[in-house]
């Protein structure tokens, strides 16, 4: 037994790693050696507190995460709401009901799965208390935030089981949606596969102006996949090609439903996959109206049939609810799977349902003039640029508050969501591949999918801070196999 395997009691031993030698894993032991192993992971959780939300099974939709039939519904969960200028943040086993009493084991966030919402206005400060309940190490990073280095998650600054790290800082950016989820070495994709991810909503002036849907008329959905063991307990086993779940969670619900007013809907979207691509649609062939993504709002509005997102991508989308019966049930849908992810059921006639935007939503100004262009290779299922990520290793150095063009390239094994930490980007243009450029991919993004034989060129400047920075594939098994890079803007 290595020395990993003895301080990680909870995991089960899968054939494949009977295949390997035990004498090779020794070396560099934290090197890329779990994925590897092709250990699969569940949770062990004797005596964990219970999260039992109240819960009623609904009959409807027809549709389920297989598709097909009619299936059991369970309620939306949504996460409680905090604020992260004073809180206490746990990561540990939990077991929780992912719908209709279904208990499962998983990693959580204060016995919540997902996680608590964290929403803080552009202004406010953070400053979250972090624990480590796990049997491994971990970090929290922020994704999508702009924050100082030490508060980033980056894999040096492991939090070690039992230990706590303190995440202090201001929040700087404009309303967005960002995430929280674990970044170790080589188990990034193991713990948000067994269920640590949250939201975390940033605020301003600008958006509130706006007057769009709030209150019970805006949902967090944290779409996902995962798969069950024979005890609806969560399970993970790292595939090199990616980890692809056999059935959705949405919100950590399973066949979720969600009763709706006929009113106007804002969801704020995440796609908290581990590899899994999703195309949504609307089953009663409605438009979305797509008014924001990772960094923000976007200039103006744009009504669109389908939206493809992929691991650590977001979307604000309006649903319009008004003018259909009660009754009427809509299924938003994946189209690359086939899999219903979420059943809408119309339940209750309002008056006022709202408005959809129109005009400038924001003002988006152009990064222009790039001194410089870096290419990125995204090369096989663990390097770029030919090297496999290395902690020690500082990639490369950028200067503070220069624009510059950067270039993501593959020759295969997509898809690659390019995540970069530190900065957003603007995304200019795609050649190869799909060849053209989204409305879900203007404004401000920081992560881009890149699909074979694309070349991808994003326009980026690190204004908010010095330090120590990360460029990786969000596909997690990619990152924890090595395809990421350091970088210092200097
Ligand atoms: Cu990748």
């Amino acid at each position: 037994m290595n020395t990993k395997d003895a301080i990680h009691p909870n995991v089960d031993i899968t054939d494949a790693q009977q295949h390997q030698s035990n004498s090779c894993q020794e070396s560099a032991s934290l090197t890329r050696r779990r994925f590897l192993q092709g250990i699969a992971a569940t949770v062990a959780t004797a005596g964990a507190a219970g999260f039992c939300p109240v819960s009623y099974a609904a009959k409807g939709g027809g549709g389920g995460g297989g598709g097909g039939g009619t299936v059991t519904r369970n309620p939306l969960k949504i996460p409680p709401i905090v604020s992260p200028t004073s809180y206490a943040l746990q990561a540990a086993p939990a077991t929780v009901d992912i719908g209709g009493g279904k208990l499962s084991n998983v990693l959580a966030y204060n016995g919540q799965f997902p996680g608590p919402t964290f929403r803080a206005n552009s202004g406010d400060s953070a400053n979250i208390v972090f624990s480590n309940g796990l049997v491994d190490e971990t970090t929290v990073h922020w994704h999508g935030m702009l924050v100082p280095t030490a508060a980033d998650g980056h894999p040096r600054d492991v939090v070690m089981p039992g230990g706590s790290y303190n995440y202090q800082f201001p929040i700087v950016q404009r309303a967005c949606l960002n995430w929280y989820h674990p970044h170790p070495d080589m188990m990034t994709g193991e713990q948000v596969a067994l269920g640590l991810a949250g939201a975390f909503i940033i605020n301003d002036a600008e958006e509130a102006a706006l007057g769009l849907p709030s209150g019970c008329y805006e949902v967090p959905l944290v779409i996902r996949d995962t798969k069950l063991d024979r005890n609806n307990n969560l399970t993970y086993s790292a595939k090199s090609s990616g980890f692809l779940g056999t059935i959705p969670l949405v919100n950590g619900t399973l066949d979720p439903t969600l009763d709706v007013d006929t009113a106007i809907y804002r969801f704020r979207v995440l796609c908290g996959s581990n590899a899994r691509v999703f195309k949504l649609v609307l089953s009663n062939g409605a438009q979305f109206t797509l008014i924001g993504n990772d960094g923000g709002l976007l200039s103006s509005a744009v009504t669109i049939g389908q939206i493809e997102f992929s691991p650590g991508e977001r979307l604000d989308l309006l649903v319009d609810f008004r003018g259909l019966a009660v009754g009427t049930k809509v299924l938003l849908q994946d189209q690359n799977s086939g899999w219903t992810l979420l059943e809408f059921n119309v339940t209750r006639q309002v008056n006022a349902g709202g408005v959809i935007p129109t005009g400038t939503l924001s003002s988006i100004v152009p990064l222009s003039n790039p001194i410089l262009t870096r290419e990125f290779s995204f090369d096989g299922m663990s390097r770029i640029n030919g090297n496999v990520y290395d902690i020690n290793r500082i990639d490369f150095q950028v200067p503070f508050g220069q624009t510059e063009l950067w270039r993501f390239t593959t020759g295969g094994n997509a898809p690659h969501p390019v995540h970069v930490h530190g900065a957003s980007f603007q995304v200019v243009s795609r050649s190869g591949g799909r060849g053209v450029l989204y409305p879900w991919e203007q404004g401000w993004k920081d992560t881009v999918l890149l699909q074979d034989g694309e070349s991808v060129d994003v326009l980026v400047r690190f204004d908010a801070y010095r330090g120590l920075y990360i460029i990786h594939c969000h596909k997690l098994e990619h990152e924890d196999m090595g395809m990421m890079a350091n970088f210092e803007v200097i």
